[in-house]
């Protein structure tokens, strides 16, 4: 075995098969702190995590984590795999990996990832869903991920990732507890998507007395492999919850240096579409560098003449392209990039048309346009 593949064998995570029947209640201990996710099992219709105990605080659920999709509950087998992971030979927690599935034309599985140790004095828990089109059509479809909650008619939000009592898709996570100061049941965090560099953020997250749901609308083009992730989080005190949360979840760097996909490959984590990773500012920069050589290239043909600009192939629908890109991947509703570059090239247009084809004009316009560009990489590489 080469260098290289040891390295590689080295980093990634590994686990042995280890078939067990569901349900099943997942146990762990970390020096004072001990926590179960019980009765993870195929109950009420499809695969749930039934309840949760933390810290000594119980009833966090009353049947959770439950995926549809269209519509259609996602029940695998009792039949599934729950391994030690292990990561640079240090196991990690246990995966729980469960049948794929036939729905709406996807081959779906899902895989749980429970961490051993309490994270920021909280258990956690990653859920991921792959979504593999075998066919060669792209597929479009509605995932719901949610279920329901133990703090029952109690239910409130303690905190969440911009500083309101809401529970929406604007929320990169949210805390809720059955109690303002001492909650009896265990606090609990919802998170559904990351801080940034996110290619499909919820379209709907909703807290409905104790019924929290998140809603994707995904499509998973022709042969291709897509995947979402969902968070459970269990704190014994609010304070606790909201701290645990903001410093995992709430920046693009806080999943990654928590470990939290620490086991995948970088080809998984290229698949998941609700959750970003410092590489993406990478590619922003290829973008805008390769967005801004066809502004130049605009320019440069706009000083030949209005002919020459009618002729360029840098359309309006080029620079639609860039703007839905960026706006995609950052979730930005407005798509600032769009405009930056619509209005180099509508400047130049007008410059052509009005016959202001010096040198002078078009240099002014070029540096323009590399401001905007420039504005807008710095934006976005500092979010
Ligand atoms: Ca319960
Ligand atoms: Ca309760
Ligand atoms: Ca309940």
């Amino acid at each position: 075995m080469n260098k290289y593949l040891l390295s590689i064998f080295a980093f990634i995570g590994f686990a042995t098969a280890a078939p067990v029947t569901l349900p099943q209640d997942i146990s762990f201990t970390d020096g004072a702190t001990s926590w179960t996710w019980d009765n993870v099992a195929v109950s009420g219709g499809g695969l749930t995590v039934e309840d949760g105990e933390f810290k000594g605080l119980s009833d966090a659920y009353d049947s959770h984590a439950y995926l549809s999709v269209d519509g259609v509950m996602y029940s695998p087998s009792v039949n599934a795999d729950l391994s030690d992971i292990s990561v640079n030979s240090t196991v990690i927690g246990k995966l729980l990996t469960t049948d794929t599935v036939v729905m709406s034309g996807l081959n779906v599985t899902r895989k749980i990832l429970f961490f051993n140790t309490a994270k920021e004095q909280s258990a956690v828990a990653r859920d991921i869903t792959i979504l593999q089109n075998p066919t060669n059509a792209p597929i479009s479809i509605a995932v719901a991920w949610g279920g329901n909650l133990g703090s029952d008619g109690s239910t409130a939000v303690r905190g969440n990732s911009n500083g309101t009592s809401s529970f929406d898709v604007k929320d990169i996570w949210v805390i809720t507890s059955d109690d303002s100061t001492n909650p009896s049941d265990p606090v609990l965090g919802h998170v559904a998507q990351g801080k940034s560099c996110v290619v499909n953020r919820p379209a709907g997250s909703v807290l409905l007395e104790d019924n929290a749901f998140h809603l994707f609308n995904l499509t998973i083009p022709a042969g291709d492999t897509l995947s979402v992730v969902n968070i459970l989080q269990m704190s014994d005190t609010n304070a606790n919850g909201i701290s645990a949360a903001s410093v995992i979840f709430g920046s693009l760097d806080g999943p990654t240096n928590a470990g939290i996909f620490a086991d995948l490959t970088d080809e998984e984590k290229d698949q998941i579409v609700n959750f970003g990773f410092s590489d993406c500012k990478a590619d922003y920069r290829a973008l805008v560098t390769d967005a801004l050589k066809k502004v130049k290239k605009q320019i440069a043909l706009g000083k030949s003449g209005k002919a020459a600009v009618t002729a360029t192939n840098l359309a309006d629908a080029e620079a639609q392209k860039y703007g839905d890109e960026i706006t995609l991947r950052t979730g930005k509703t407005e798509a600032v990039f769009l405009k930056a570059s619509k209005a180099s090239v509508s400047a130049v247009k007008a410059a052509a048309k009005a016959g202001k084809t010096n040198s002078s004009d078009f240099e002014a316009l070029k540096t323009k346009a590399q401001r905007s560009l420039n504005t807008l990489l710095k934006k976005i590489v500092a979010e």
